[in-house]
C-alpha cells in the first residue's frame, strides 16, 4: 500500500511535566529524521474560541461548566479538518494536551461523569500514541511556582491527575506513561523511541475515530 499518512502524537501530563519542552524537540527529531512534523496545542487561543477560553482560564470572566466543556471541545473541532487535512498529506503533528485534558479538567469538578465529558470529542482523530509525561508534585513544585490561571491549584491537579488514571484504562488507545522526572534529554530519548515506532506503524493505517 502507498498511502504514508502522517501520525497524531499526543502529549498529556500534569503542569509543568515539560509538555511543552517535549512536543517542540519532538517536533525538531521528526523532522530532522525526514519526516515532516508540526506541533499545535490545546487550548489554541488564537481562534475567537480560543480567545473566550483564554479569557475565562485568565480569570477575566466566568464560564458556567457544561459550557466551558463544550467549548474546549468545539475548539478542538474546529481544527479537525485542518488536523485531518495535514495527516493525509504525511505531516505529523505533535499535540500539546488534547480530548483527554478536556475530560480529565472538566471531570474533576463535582458533579460531571467521565462519559458526560467524553461525548462531545467523541469521533475526533484518535491518537496514534499518546504519552503521559508523569511527575510528583514535589518534583513540579522545584520546576517553578503555579500561575494564576483557573485550575493552577494542588487540590484540583490532585483530582484531575486520578481522572487521568481513569482514562488510561482505555485500552483502544496506545497510552505510554514516561517518567518525566528524568533530564531533558533522557525523557526525548525515550518519547523519540515511542514516536519512531508509531508513526512507522501508523503511516499505512486509516486516521481512526477517538473513542468509538
Ligand atoms: P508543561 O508544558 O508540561 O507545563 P514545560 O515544558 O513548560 O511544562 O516545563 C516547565 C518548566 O520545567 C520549564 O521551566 C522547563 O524548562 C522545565 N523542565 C521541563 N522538563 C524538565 C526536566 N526534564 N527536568 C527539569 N526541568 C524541566
Ligand atoms: P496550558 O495552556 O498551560 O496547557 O493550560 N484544559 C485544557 C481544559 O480544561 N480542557 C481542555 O480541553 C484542555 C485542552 C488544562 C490550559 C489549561 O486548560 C485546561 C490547563
Amino acid at each position: 500500500m502507498s498511502y504514508r499518512r502522517g501520525a497524531l502524537i499526543v502529549l498529556e501530563g500534569v503542569d509543568r511535566a515539560g509538555k511543552t519542552t517535549q512536543c517542540m524537540k519532538l517536533v525538531q527529531a521528526l523532522q530532522q529524521s525526514g519526516r515532516p512534523a508540526e506541533m499545535i496545542r490545546f487550548p489554541d487561543r488564537t481562534t475567537k474560541i480560543g480567545q473566550l477560553i483564554s479569557a475565562y482560564l485568565e480569570k477575566k470572566h466566568n464560564l458556567e461548566d457544561h459550557t466551558v466543556h463544550l467549548l474546549f471541545s468545539a475548539n478542538r473541532w474546529e481544527l479537525e479538518p485542518m488536523i485531518r487535512q495535514k495527516l493525509e498529506q504525511g505531516i505529523s503533528l505533535v499535540v500539546d494536551r488534547y480530548a483527554f485534558s478536556g475530560v480529565a479538567f472538566t471531570s474533576a469538578k463535582p458533579g460531571f461523569s467521565l462519559e458526560w465529558c467524553m461525548s462531545p470529542d467523541v469521533g475526533l482523530p484518535r491518537p496514534d500514541l499518546v504519552l503521559f509525561l508523569e511527575l510528583n508534585p514535589a518534583v513540579a513544585a522545584q520546576r517553578g511556582e503555579f500561575g494564576a490561571e483557573r485550575y493552577e491549584t494542588s487540590e484540583f491537579q490532585k483530582a484531575v491527575m486520578q481522572r487521568f488514571q481513569q482514562l488510561m484504562k482505555d485500552p483502544s488507545l496506545n497510552w505510554q506513561v514516561i517518567d518525566a522526572a528524568k533530564s531533558i534529554e533522557d525523557v526525548h530519548a525515550e518519547i523519540k523511541t515511542h514516536s519512531e515506532e508509531a508513526a512507522e506503524a501508523a503511516q499505512h493505517q486509516p486516521i481512526a475515530e477517538l473513542w468509538k
